[in-house]
């Protein structure tokens, strides 16, 4: 097989790739084809990380490629916006009649163009099909800049606030760790080749804690569970330092090389006692003095600690100050002396990816569009023209995301994709819920057949990904599209020329061995295996830095605080419910929820509800219930659980609004306030009253 042709033999044949999803494990995944149909895909034994297993929503990737209800042909809308009634056009009616609407906006000059707005988010991770030839394009255009905060700016800032960078612990260590704390992680449900190494050191003897409001699988398979309010896990880290200080389990040696603002942080951590930290996360003292224990006794004994965070707990008003809090701890104890020592958030930042050679910001010249936040989607879509704003969004264009479902406030965003002087285009595998409000729906290719390269947020090689077939139908990569639409725009820079092989050479260049990509399709990262052993943080002073002048320069905290949610609950209130809503196992966001025999296994969206809230509702297992606040409200059916704790509700996600009870899902509840860093979303920050269907108020 030559690189950039793809020969298709008639005999059967295997094809290394990478799963494309958003997750932790970005997994090498093998397709087996036969006379180029892909027959099955399986994990790649031969990659350390993926160890021969996938989960079981991409073990039906097949499935999701060949599925019915695919795409295939480019479609104008012929009902009205929402109705999701389209009509087959030609690729060159649909890309001549876009362009001809881009060109009408742009054509009134740089300031207007910025009514041309990009969407995009990690349907796939791919570096090639994500922002490379899509952001050259709207780079030329002049459109407007979208700031991609949906997932992970909060904790993303937190942590490059404390260490440096997106940096951490190499994942395969986890497995001799002797203590790991899994923090607002579900890992069986979405990182489960983490949970794998955490098994091994299960198995040698290691203690796993999960800290988690919700009683998770992964919950039910460690030792302990501290089942904490949502939004309070920095009040919950700042009452561990409190007790190492206390007890002087700290590596005194480790604070005074490596750190900085010790003095401070010592201060402001001692006004945490377990008494005030037990009120505020709602469990018991002795959860948090055992937890200490736990923690600090790991430096008495000279073994490694392990800190498994995950997005989950960033998701509300104090996010990012969360993430700093629990960044912090390692370097109190020495955590980071040992390869098997500190914290993982994300690694994504040990990748050398070349963004500017891939997404080529100079075309903008001297242009200086301003930014939107693609978490607050729902308002802006409803601005009208302003100074403080520019020129309303006249122009959408949308790929890898589906913000009718996954963005906060749905009840906004949907008002806003609804309406009609909005030209819309939706690039899909499938007429998502947002793809039902689109002008014209392009047909995009999936993993199977197309080329792209990867980085990982959870282990440390990059990915090459080869196509295993064919495009089927009229099915082109968003590469291909925007190439297309570049050149019907009259783009005339070379750039748009290079091919998608070309493109995955240039995401990492020289620093990546491509011919080793080429034939095992994974080349890991030269890096060292404890990478904070003798400090060496990547920060300004080079030290972990407990207190931040850049915080503080930019008026924020410059100590890792507890802030409490924009939305506590309190019982007097209209809605005396915190509602989270992580994800459902078999489903990946938004993603694989049309798949139906995945969505056999998760059967009906959910929300988990403590018995003593459901006995104060009358409200049993089974019951359709109508959960709301002042944005919305919601049905689906109640699950008495003890996966919920009191006080707390789970409305698991993220369904398809149209495949749900009533037309929508539980973002219909969330809101589009922000977080303490990062501008991000704050979707486990929202308060709810629930009902039984029918009651009477
Ligand atoms: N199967 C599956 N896998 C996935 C995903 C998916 O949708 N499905 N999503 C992918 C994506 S986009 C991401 S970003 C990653 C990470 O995805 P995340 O959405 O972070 O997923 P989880 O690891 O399940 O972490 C969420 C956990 O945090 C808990 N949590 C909620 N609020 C709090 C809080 O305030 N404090 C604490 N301590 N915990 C809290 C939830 O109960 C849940 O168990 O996973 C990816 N993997
Ligand atoms: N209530 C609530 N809301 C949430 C979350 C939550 O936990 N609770 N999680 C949040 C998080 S962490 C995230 S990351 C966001 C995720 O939000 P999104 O990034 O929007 O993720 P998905 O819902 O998976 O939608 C991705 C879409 O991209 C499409 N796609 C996949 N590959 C390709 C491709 O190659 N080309 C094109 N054109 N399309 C492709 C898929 O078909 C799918 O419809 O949702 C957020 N929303
Ligand atoms: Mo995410």
């Amino acid at each position: 097989m030559t690189e950039n042709t793809l020969a298709i033999s008639p005999a059967s044949h295997e094809v290394i790739g990478a799963c494309p999803h958003d997750c932790p494990d970005t997994c090498s995944m093998v397709t087996s084809v036969e006379n180029g149909v892909a027959i099955k895909v399986h994990g790649n034994p031969a990659h350390q990380h993926t160890d021969g297993a996938l989960c079981t929503k991409v073990s039906r990737y097949t499935k999701r490629s060949y599925h019915p209800e695919r795409i295939l042909h480019p479609l104008k809308r012929v009902g009205a916006k929402g109705s999701g009634q389209f009509e087959p056009v030609g690729w060159e009616q649909a890309l001549t009649d876009i362009a001809q609407k881009l060109r009408s906006i742009t054509d009134r000059g740089p300031q207007a163009a910025q009514a041309i707005l990009p969407y995009s988010y990690a349907g796939t991770m791919g570096l090639v099909q994500g922002e490379a030839m899509a952001a050259r394009f709207f780079h030329t255009l002049g459109a407007s800049l979208l700031d991609r905060t949906i997932c992970a700016t909060a904790g993303g800032a937190g942590l490059t606030h404390t260490l440096g960078g997106k940096l951490g612990m190499r994942v395969e260590f986890f497995a001799e760790a002797r203590l790991i704390l899994i923090w607002g992680s579900n890992s069986i449900a979405s990182n489960l080749h983490f949970w794998r190494y955490a098994q091994v050191a299960k198995r040698n003897g290691a203690k796993l804690i999960c800290i988690d409001p919700r009683r998770t699988e992964t919950a039910d398979k460690c030792h302990e569970h501290i089942a904490l309010l949502p939004g309070t896990d920095a009040a919950l880290a700042l009452g561990l330092m409190q007790q190492l200080i206390s007890n002087d389990w700290l590596d005194h040696d480790y604070l005074e090389r490596y750190t900085l603002g010790w003095d401070a942080l010592r201060a402001h951590a001692l006004q945490w006692p377990p008494e005030r930290v037990a009120s505020i996360c709602g469990i018991s003292v002795a959860q948090i003095t055992a937890l200490a224990r736990d923690y600090g006794s790991c430096l008495q004994r000279g073994e490694p600690a392990a800190i498994r965070m995950n997005y989950g707990l960033q998701r509300v008003r104090g996010g990012g100050n969360a993430v700093r809090a629990i960044a912090c701890l390692p370097a109190l104890i020495g955590a980071w002396r040992h390869r098997a020592g500190g914290v993982l958030l994300s690694s994504s930042g040990s990748f050398p990816v070349r963004r500017a050679a891939l997404e080529r910001p100079d075309l903008l010249a001297d242009r200086a569009p301003r930014t939107i936040n693609m978490s607050t989607i729902g308002d802006d879509l409803l601005r009208p023209a302003s100074s403080e704003f520019g020129p309303a969004i006249e122009a959408l264009i949308v790929y890898n995301s589906n913000p009718v479902a996954v963005a906060p406030d749905s009840g906004k965003v949907v008002a806003g994709f609804a309406r009609d002087d909005l030209f819309t285009v939706v690039l899909e595998h499938f007429q998502t819920d947002t793809a039902d409000y689109a002008d014209y729906i392009l047909p995009a290719t999936t993993q199977l057949e197309h080329w792209d390269v990867h980085l990982s947020y959870g282990h440390t090689d990059v990915l090459l990904n080869r196509p295993a077939i064919a495009p089927l139908g009229e099915a082109k990569p968003n590469s291909q599209i925007f190439r297309e639409l570049a050149a019907r725009m009259g783009f005339t820079d070379p750039c748009f020329l290079d091919d998608d092989a070309t493109l995955c050479r240039t995401a990492y260049g020289e620093a990546v061995d491509f011919e080793l990509l080429l034939r095992q399709g994974f080349a890991p990262l030269a890096l060292p295996e404890a990478p904070f052993a003798q400090g060496g943080f990547p920060t300004p002073s080079g030290r972990c830095e407990f207190e931040s002048a850049r915080l503080a320069d930019a008026g924020l905290d410059a100590l890792p605080c507890y802030l409490p949610n924009h939305e506590t609950p309190d019982q007097a209130a209209p809605y005396p419910l915190a509602m989270i809503s992580p994800p459902a196992r078999n489903f990946l966001n938004s993603t694989f929820v049309n798949v139906k025999s995945l969505r056999d296994i998760e059967r009906e969206p959910i929300l988990e509800i403590h018995a003593s809230d459901a006995l104060a509702r009358g409200i049993q297992t089974g019951d359709t219930v109508r959960t709301f606040n002042g944005r919305g409200e919601y049905r689906c059916k109640a699950v008495v659980s003890q996966r919920a704790r009191p006080g707390v509700v789970n409305g698991l996600g993220v369904w398809w609004r149209k495949l749900g009870l009533d037309g929508s899902n539980v973002n219909q509840l969330t809101s589009q306030a922000l977080t303490d860093m990062g501008r991000g979303p704050t979707f486990y920050d929202c308060l709810v009253q629930v009902e039984r269907d029918g009651a009477a108020p």
